[in-house]
Parts: C-alpha cells; structure tokens; sequence
C-alpha cells in the first residue's frame, strides 16, 4: 500500500512536469511566432507568398514586376526570365532612381568671414594703450574640382555642402585663419549651372580637365578689428562688418564626352566590346541591364600619331526607351554628344532584325531626331556562335535563327547603309578591323561636321 505521503509527492512531482511542458510550449509558440513575423521565408510556402510579386516587389531595381504577358515589351533573347517581365512603365528613368547618376542639385554656402577683434593694447599700469584688434579671417570658398578617377555623380549624395567660416581676429593685430574650402569632386565632363530665385539656370562653367577648379560660392570677407590701419582708423570710424558667404543652388549635369556611342538590346555584347579593345573593366553578365551606369574607355590604336577613340558603353536601349522605359531615357542624351552611334546587334537574339528596328525607331522618337540624324555603324556581334554550330544549341545555351548570308541579307534590306560589319567581341574576333575602320570614319564625320559649322 502506499503511503500518504508517497501519493503527495508523486503528484507534486506530476505538477512540476506538466508546468514544465506547458513553459516549453509557451516557449514554442512564441518563438514561432516571432520568426515568422520577422522572416517571412520561414514560414511554410502558401500560394500567396509564392506569387512572384510578393518577390519582386522590394527589388531596389525595380526592374522586374510580374505584370502580365500582354503589357511585356521584351524579352531577353538568351536568358529565360520564365515569368518575370520587364516592367512597362511611363515613368521617365530620370524621375526615379537612375536620375541622380548623371544629374544633381546641391546647395552650397561658402563660409562667412570672421569677427574682428575689438582689443586695445595694455600698457604698464593697466591702462588701455592703442587699439590693437586684428581682422577677421575669409570664409571658405565652394570649389568644384575635377577628378578623374570619377564616372558618375552618384557619391554625390550629400544635398548641402558648407565652406567653414573664417576665424575671429584676436589681439595684437593677430588676424584670423581662413575658413577652409570645400570640395566638391565631380566627374570629367561637369557642367555647372546655377539655378537662379526666377528658376532660370545660368551657366557657371563645364570641367573637362583633371584637377580643375571651380570656385561657385565666394567665402565672406572677414570683419575690420580695432586696429586696423590706414587713415581712418577703425576707432574713428564705424568698423566694416563681416559679409556672408554666397549661397547658391546648383544644378549639376554630367555629360560624357565620347566619339563612339554602344547602343544595342541588352545583353548584345556592349561590355564585352568595351573590355576587349579599352582599359575600361565594365560588368559583363549573360543577364539584361548588367550595366547600370555608361562607361567609358579609351582606345589606342596600334600605330603611334593617330588619334585614339573615346567609347561609352550605354545601358541595353529597350521597346519604350525614348519615353523612359527601362534605364534609356536618361541615357540616351549622353549618346546625343557622340558623332557616332555603333549599333550593335546580338546575332543570337530571337529576332536580330526586329531588334535592330526596334532601336533605330526609339532613336527617331527621342527628343528632337538628332540621334537618328547621327551616323551609325552596325556590328553583328557574336560570330563565333555560327562557328560552333549554326542552328543548334551550343555551351550557354546560345543558338542561331538564320544562316550569317540570311542575317546579312535581311539587315541589309531595312540598312539606309551599307556600313556593316561582323565580329565576336569575346573572342576578339573582327575586332581589330572594326577598331581601325571606326577611327577612320569618326574622324571623316568631325571633319564634315566641322566644315559645316
Ligand atoms: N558567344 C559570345 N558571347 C558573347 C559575345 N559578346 C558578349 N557575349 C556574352 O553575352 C553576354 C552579355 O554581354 P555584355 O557585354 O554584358 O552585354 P551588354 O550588351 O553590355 O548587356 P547590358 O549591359 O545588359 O546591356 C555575356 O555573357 C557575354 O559573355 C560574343 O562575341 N560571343
Ligand atoms: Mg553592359
């Protein structure tokens, strides 16, 4: 039998467990609960958190929306995007995110000057001798300085930019410390404006060689101290005050000076070109919009004396890049200052020939027609695939429509021109011919440019 009190302790021991598993549970429960509140992966997939756009809609890029087939616009010739779409927007490239890569408004304010001191010298005996305060120092200046080793105006974040103020005088006809300046780094290629109270902008100027400076806001001049001399001493007369620094609104623009504009669909081949025949170390990826920003590179040529050519590979032009579509819009006044337009076609693409028409519309449709004006050249990149194997699918999945007599016709059909060449960027093939026919042409079209100027 049992005791008592062996039955007490069998229960209390019982009660202590059950409390124990409940905590447990507790413990659990709550600690779900706050995994799933804060990472929403950790919950079990539903349907609706697998919908594609609950993926894409954080994208910073904001490149890829899951928006319906009918409202696509295009599609990647070599990457399977599956259901991911490039977004069909209205909204110019440089109303939103890319905007502020190649435009900027700062607010500067150069420093003001420093106080003059109001001292007078101590005699033996501490009486008040002549008076003996120095002048306040200048404020800083706002310069603007080119630097070369910049592409973009992205560093630019900072919208107010401040010149320190000039140091008070002191006594002894000690004067004070100029403020220091302050530097604004800006790429090659700046051009300054000043936005004025009307709204109107007046030029301030353009930096286009490294180091060079821009002084756009004059630092204050420092205050009068009592000693100042001259024939009016200070004491004799109201002493000048300090002045303020100059504040300006800014308007910064970058314009990339190049020859020879890359303009192609995404994933043509642009970067690869670049890299194979400059200096320049652009992003290359089997992914559309792999660039972001245009960069430039300059190409020597072989032979010493000749002129060498500056290229800017721009972001993959899209359907829609004339009214903002895709990262075109704020992109393409840049290709505006070249003389020449390399039109690169992908001959992988699904339809080479549709791509080619496409872009050379969206030119004719941007701004006022100066681009469809410009000369162009057009490349048919990515030879080697033919070489491989036409028509079948080779390493990255890439493949050939048409046999290169077939391209070649087509293109020539809807060509106002006869300028077309072939090559593999990648592998360098036809590339140092196509380098040496571009210099010559680009230096025929500055001539007559320049004949008719
Ligand atoms: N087979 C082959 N592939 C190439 C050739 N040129 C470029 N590619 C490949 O095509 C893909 C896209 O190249 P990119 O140079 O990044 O293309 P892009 O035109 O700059 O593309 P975006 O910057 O997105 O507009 C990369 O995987 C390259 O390796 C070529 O001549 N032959
Ligand atoms: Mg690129």
């Amino acid at each position: 039998m049992p005791s008592l009190s062996s039955f007490a302790f069998k229960d209390r021991r019982s009660r202590k467990l059950r409390r124990k598993y409940v905590s447990t549970f507790i413990y659990f429960c709550s600690l779900w609960t706050f995994l799933s509140l804060t990472h929403a992966s950790f919950l079990p997939t539903s349907p609706l958190l697998s919908h594609p756009s609950i993926h894409h809609q954080h994208n910073p890029l904001l490149i890829f929306t899951s928006v319906e087939p009918e409202e696509t616009t295009y599609f990647s010739p070599n990457v399977p995007l599956g259901h991911r779409h490039i977004r069909n927007s209205t909204t110019s490239s440089s109303e939103d995110e890319y905007s502020f890569f190649d435009q900027t408004t700062v607010t500067v304010q150069a420093g003001s000057g420093g106080q003059g001191a109001s001292t007078y010298k101590r005699t033996k005996g501490g009486q008040q001798g002549p008076p003996d305060g120095g002048n306040g120092g200048r404020g800083g200046h706002v310069v603007i300085l080119a630097d070369a080793s910049m592409n973009t105006l992205a560093s630019l974040q900072r919208r107010f930019v401040r010149a320190e103020k000039g140091h008070d005088g002191a006594y002894s006809f000690q004067s004070g410390k100029s403020g220091t300046n302050a530097v604004i780094r800006v790429p090659l290629g700046t051009v300054v404006h000043e936005v004025l109270e009307d709204g109107e902008q007046q030029w301030l100027g353009r930096l286009t060689v490294p180091q060079e400076e821009l002084v756009v806001a004059q630092g204050g001049v420092g205050g009068e101290g009592s000693g100042v001399t001259g024939n009016t001493r200070g004491v004799l007369r109201p002493r000048n005050p300090p002045t303020k620094g100059e504040r300006k609104v800014l308007e910064l623009t970058l314009e990339l000076i190049a020859d020879v504009a890359l303009v192609g669909v995404p994933n043509a081949g642009k970067s690869t070109l670049l890299a194979a025949v400059t200096r320049a170390q652009p992003k290359i990826a089997n992914y559309p919009f792999t660039t972001v920003v245009p960069n430039l590179g300059v190409w020597n040529p072989p032979s010493p004396g000749s002129r060498g050519l500056i290229l800017c590979d721009v972001p993959g032009l899209i359907e829609g890049a004339a009214r903002g579509v895709g990262l075109g819009h704020a992109f393409l006044r840049h290709v505006d200052r070249c003389h020449v337009i390399l039109h690169l076609v992908d001959a992988t693409s699904n339809d080479p020939v549709a791509d080619y028409e496409m872009l050379n519309r969206e030119m004719v449709a941007y701004g006022t027609g100066q681009l469809a004006r410009m000369p162009q050249v057009v490349v048919v990149n990515k030879m080697d695939v033919y070489e491989e194997g036409s028509g079948e699918e080779w390493e990255e999945g890439l493949r050939v429509k048409f046999t290169k007599e077939e391209l070649e016709q087509r293109l020539k059909e809807v060509m106002p021109h006869s300028r077309m060449l072939w090559m593999s960027a990648k592998e360098k093939e036809g590339v140092d011919d196509l380098m040496g026919r571009l210099a010559a042409f680009v230096q025929k079209v500055k001539e007559s440019t320049s004949d008719t100027q």
